[in-house]
């Protein structure tokens, strides 16, 4: 049967399970800017270039030597900022104002129900991911979590990924990456998983030609998902369901 395959998914945070870049991170590195006494502020399209680089502390350390901040100098900034920055974004979290993309809590009580394993590979800082995780789904659910904080490199490196499968003890395809962006992709691809891509606003017109399914979001009743690229005509009914990981998993390589 189709369905033996997909043993577990494996969900990226940022961008994917939850909408956090613009009105999340970005905020936070802004209030951590401006407490810290400096100028700097990042706008929605600003931030949506720097985002490119995946890792809050590389962004502030890329950003500050587009400045020509000496290094040393930009070194500690960064730190000390990132350090805020996180505080800044845990708070926020906790307050709930992160919230989950539309359709994801769905999609994973349905998996759940079903049995099939649910991990998370983020490129994010652990000491946000954990509380964030557990205030929106119950971090009981995920069976493994590694965060930027375990990966020696950032997305699109895959190690976050093949960190992931090592705890999970499975390969691609009996595991399926959920994606939202381009580095994403990459890092779930290198480590061997095939990978659904569910875009925002920041990733849609990023380059996704390698992705095994594209949608333009997780999808609901209300609400049903378009497909964007389909290469394995998997035809998703208007949601990001099991049925449709299920086939993704039989049917690639
Ligand atoms: C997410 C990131 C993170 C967040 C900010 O990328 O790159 O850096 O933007 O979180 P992905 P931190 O979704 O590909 O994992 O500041 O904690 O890094
Ligand atoms: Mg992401």
């Amino acid at each position: 049967m189709v369905g033996d395959r997909l043993q577990a998914v494996v969900l990226d945070v940022d961008g994917t399970l939850v909408d956090s870049e613009r009105d999340g991170h970005r905020v936070a590195f802004n209030r951590a800017f401006e407490e810290a006494g400096l100028a700097d502020r990042w706008d929605v399209e600003r931030y949506g270039e720097l985002l490119a680089l995946t890792g809050g502390k590389r962004r502030i350390k890329a950003y500050f030597e587009e400045q020509r901040m000496p290094e040393d100098e930009r070194e500690e900034l960064a730190s000390r900022l990132h350090a805020r920055k996180t505080e800044v974004f845990t708070e926020m979290a906790g307050r709930g104002e992160i919230e989950a993309r539309p359709g994801v809590g769905e999609l994973l009580d349905e998996l759940e129900d079903a049995g099939v394993r649910l991990a998370v590979a983020t490129t994010g800082t652990r000491a946000w991911v954990g509380p964030l995780l557990d205030h929106l789904f119950g971090l009981e659910r995920f069976e493994v979590i590694v965060t930027g904080d375990e990966a020696p490199d950032r997305k699109p490196d895959p190690s976050a990924y093949r960190l992931t499968l090592e705890h999970l003890r499975l390969g691609g395809p009996a595991a399926v990456a959920v994606e939202d962006s381009a580095n994403g992709l990459r890092a779930a691809k290198s480590a061997g998983l095939p990978c659904v891509v569910v875009v925002n606003d920041y990733t849609r017109e990023q380059d996704f030609h390698d992705a095994d399914l594209v949608l333009d979001g997780f999808g609901s009743t209300s609400t049903p998902a378009s497909v964007l690229t389909d290469p394995l005509s998997l035809a998703p009914s208007g949601r990001l369901d099991l049925d449709t990981l299920r086939r993704l998993a039989a049917e690639a390589g």
